[in-house]
């Protein structure tokens, strides 16, 4: 478990000033610089420094609140899934999304925050969650496409999370990527029984979902490296293996050739092969939508807050609960 005395914590400077650092600090960090370089992977106990542990809580607690809040689109649909084979499936899924929840909030934890914390900050809006779950799940064909686009594109940007340079992540990430994978081709099957078995209206239900999800699964990935403030230091510290738009472009390349194979069609005229690169070229990214469904202005954002703002408060009791049981049966161990 983290302690605070393992800190290798720069002091802050007053204003104006440079701060004072002690030379058992830098050689600390130096230290730590050092295994980072090697290769290394550093567990819980390990000294670090305040901001790699930081970055650490923002991301894996933001990823934790992402796969929580990631099941309300889909459980909106298991009712009115089509058949008991799809509705299993729906609820297998949503399933794994909270095993999920609970792996990175225990890996978070394991930095010396807690889940209570990571809660508050979700619900007073100082965490962040994923922009794509802002979106409404409006027919049937919205489940299989975000498990072929956003489970795809979640698995694109996880895949390189399992070598994140702090092991308890990568190691929750290692089992989370597994059940990815199924989710992903789950919807890409739900999918392709609906473009070849299907009607008309079936086919032309799947290609309006496409063109609802195309645009909000490539900004999953996060602004442009250019605009994206966090990328240059989790790279060097081996958080984040590849930046925002490479792995954005993979997805896109791997994307083109499902599509094709599915007889749906992306919503970008600018879609194109480019041979000098040996890449598709895209379309301009409407950055301002993405920002404004980050800041709480999206879709379904009030409606998603306003969940696990009540999931929360109505699940007090179990808290409370298991806190009382726990308590009488440390009672009852210590008068024994
Ligand atoms: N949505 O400097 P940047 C899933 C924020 S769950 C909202 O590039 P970073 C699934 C970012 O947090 C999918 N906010 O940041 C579940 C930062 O703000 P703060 C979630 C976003 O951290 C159920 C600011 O923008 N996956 O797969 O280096 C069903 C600047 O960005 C978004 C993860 O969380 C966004 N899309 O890179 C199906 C994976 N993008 O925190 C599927 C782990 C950026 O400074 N996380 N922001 O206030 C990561 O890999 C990275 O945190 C990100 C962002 C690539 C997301």
């Amino acid at each position: 478990m983290y302690t605070q005395a393992m800190d290798t914590q720069r002091p802050q400077a007053a204003p104006g000033r440079q701060p004072q650092v002690s030379a058992e600090t830098v050689q600390a960090e130096q230290r730590f610089e050092a295994r980072i370089a090697a290769g290394e992977f550093i567990e819980a106990k390990d000294p670090m420094p305040e901001h790699y542990r930081k970055t650490l809580v923002r991301q894996i607690s933001q990823h934790a609140h992402s796969e929580v809040v990631g099941m309300l689109p889909e459980g909106n649909w298991i009712t009115r899934a089509p058949t008991l084979k799809r509705k299993a499936i729906l609820l297998a899924k949503i399933q794994d999304e909270a095993g999920h929840g609970l792996y990175l909030y225990a890996a978070a934890e394991t930095l010396g925050t807690s889940r209570g914390d990571m809660t508050d900050a979700l619900l007073d809006g100082r965490a962040k969650y994923s922009s794509i779950f802002n979106y409404p799940t409006l027919t049937w064909a919205d489940m299989g496409t975000i498990g072929w686009l956003v489970d795809g594109a979640a698995i694109m940007n996880q895949v390189p999370l399992c070598r994140c340079s702090y092991a308890p992540y990568a190691r929750a990430m290692v089992r989370i990527c597994r059940e990815e994978s199924f989710h992903q081709r789950q919807g890409y099957e739900a999918l392709l029984t609906m473009m070849r078995q299907g009607t008309e209206a079936q086919r032309a239900m799947v290609q309006d979902a496409v063109n609802r999800w195309w645009w909000p699964s490539i900004m999953m990935f996060g602004p442009p490296d250019e605009q994206s403030p966090n990328t240059a230091q989790s790279m060097r510290w081996g958080i984040k293996r590849i930046s925002n738009d490479a792995l954005r472009q993979k997805f896109i390349d791997a994307a083109v050739a499902q599509a094709r194979e599915l007889g749906v069609s992306f919503p970008d005229p600018g879609l194109v092969w480019n041979e000098a690169r040996q890449q598709h070229d895209h379309g301009p990214i409407d950055w301002a939508e993405f920002w404004r469904v980050v800041g709480g202005d999206g879709p379904c954002n009030q409606e998603r807050l306003g969940a696990r703002r009540k999931a929360w408060e109505e699940g007090a009791w179990v808290r409370e609960a298991a806190l009382a049981h726990a308590a009488k049966r440390d009672a009852l161990a210590q008068a024994a």
